[in-house]
Parts: C-alpha cells; sequence; structure tokens
C-alpha cells in the first residue's frame, strides 16, 4: 500500500493516540515487528522495509518531527498549539484521539475571582495564555503537568485549562466546563524538508492514512 523508495520514520504517541492509530496502520497493511501497546522497544520496525515507528511521549512528537528526527508524526491538535507548529505541515486531521480543551472550575469561579487576575493551572501555559488575552481577561498561570482537576480542589488555581471528554473527570471531582477553547483531535504533522526532499513516499503514506481514515467512518 505505501509504495516508494523513500525511507520514512513515524512518530507516534504512547496512550490513547496509539490505541487509535493502530487499527489504522491494520487497515493500510502496516504491521510493526512487535505490538507497541506491550512491547517496552522505542523503535519498531514494520513489515515494510522503508517505514518504521517512534513510540514517545505525546508532547514530544512535534519537536521529533520539526528536527527531522523523525519525517511524519501523529499528535493531538492540543499538543500542536501549544508547540506553535513551527518547522511543519499539518495536512490531515485524522479524526481520532477527540475531545475539547476547555476552562473549567468549581460553578462560579471566574465571577467570584471579581476584578484580580485570575489564577489558571493548566499544562497548556501559551494556550491559556493566548485565549484570556484575547478575552482581555488577566491570568497568572501555574505550569502542570498532569493531574489539573486537583488544582482548584486544594486553592492553587481559580480555574483550570485542560482536555475534557466525557466530562466525567470533571463531575467526580465536583468541577464544571465553562467555555470551550479549541475541539481537538489527531492530526498528521510532516516535516517541512521531508515533504521537499521525500515526496513521493510521504504522499503516498499521506494517502494510506486518509484512505483508512475514511474506512473507519
Ligand atoms: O502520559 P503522558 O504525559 O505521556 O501524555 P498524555 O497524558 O498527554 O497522553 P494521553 O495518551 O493521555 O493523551 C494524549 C492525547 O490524547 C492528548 O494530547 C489529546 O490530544 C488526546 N486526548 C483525547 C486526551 C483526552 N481525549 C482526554 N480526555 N488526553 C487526555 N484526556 C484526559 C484529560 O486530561 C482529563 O484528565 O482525560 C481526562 C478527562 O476525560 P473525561 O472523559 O473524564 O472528560
Ligand atoms: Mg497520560
Amino acid at each position: 500500500m505505501i509504495e516508494s523508495t523513500d525511507s520514512l520514520t513515524l512518530a507516534l504517541s504512547k496512550g490513547r493516540i496509539l490505541e487509535d492509530t493502530l487499527p489504522m496502520l491494520a487497515r493500510m497493511g502496516v504491521e510493526p515487528v512487535e505490538d507497541p501497546l506491550v512491547s517496552r522497544r522505542l523503535v519498531f520496525p514494520t513489515n515494510h522495509d522503508n517505514l518504521r515507528l517512534l513510540v514517545i511521549r505525546a508532547t514530544d512528537v512535534p519537536t521529533f518531527v520539526a528536527h527531522g528526527a523523525a519525517d511524519v508524526g501523529i499528535a493531538g491538535k492540543d499538543v500542536l498549539l501549544e508547540h506553535g507548529g513551527a518547522g511543519l505541515y499539518e495536512p490531515l486531521d485524522l479524526d481520532i484521539a477527540r475531545c475539547r480543551l476547555m476552562v473549567a472550575g468549581y460553578p462560579g469561579a471566574l465571577e467570584r475571582a471579581g476584578n484580580r487576575p485570575l489564577r489558571v493551572a493548566t499544562k497548556y501555559v501559551e494556550t491559556a495564555r493566548a485565549w484570556f488575552a484575547r478575552q482581555g481577561r488577566q491570568v497568572e498561570v501555574v505550569k502542570l503537568y498532569g493531574s489539573m482537576e486537583l488544582a482548584p480542589i486544594v486553592g492553587l488555581a481559580d480555574v483550570i485549562v485542560d482536555l475534557v471528554d466525557t466530562g466525567g473527570t470533571l463531575k467526580a471531582n465536583g468541577l464544571e466546563a465553562f467555555e470551550t477553547i479549541e475541539h481537538i483531535s489527531s492530526r498528521l504533522v510532516v516535516n517541512k524538508a521531508s515533504m521537499k526532499m521525500k515526496h513521493a513516499g510521504i504522499d503516498s503514506l499521506l494517502q494510506a492514512f486518509a484512505s483508512a481514515r475514511q474506512a473507519a467512518a
């Protein structure tokens, strides 16, 4: 299915993106040498001599691709917004791992902060700053790497900016979602130099992903 002599490296991330990507790869006829869901390998040759997979942290995917350590990658729009996208093309929305990036907190938290700067806990520092700047609201951002939902509970922040899927995590912690910053799904990203130098290979990989996405719809 993927026909070209160009050697390609595809960066994937552990967790839910990998779980949603592996069935697409299977539909494309791509089989890793070992199951990435259980193996501790970081590099996976595949049944295609010219395609290998890297399995890395979600937030590292744009970095690997922008530097050319991988030609192509799959990353959440949340991660891409925060990275800024320099050095990357984003040619395809794979429509997997969907969720929303939202502002959330205890009911009434935005009003209760009054006119003082709003304290915002998030892993998405740049995206949150830009959002509140557009609203004309002053903020103090506290950077966290996980469990954002805990911040309002322990008084670390008035609100959080985090991903919401079912809303179950917010609800279980007595929090509610206020507004949607962005609808999120995972995107295929391509290194700008690779797009030129390995055009045939990347084009064939893109076509294969586009067909696999349609087959899933
Ligand atoms: O674990 P690590 O730090 O390496 O990375 P990670 O935790 O970001 O990885 P992973 O696999 O959890 O998420 C990777 C990507 O999946 C994100 O960048 C998003 O693009 C996408 N995604 C889709 C999500 C969710 N849905 C999601 N619901 N990522 C995280 N969540 C979390 C959310 O942060 C919150 O804690 O799930 C919780 C909310 O879910 P609900 O269903 O209770 O609302
Ligand atoms: Mg995680």
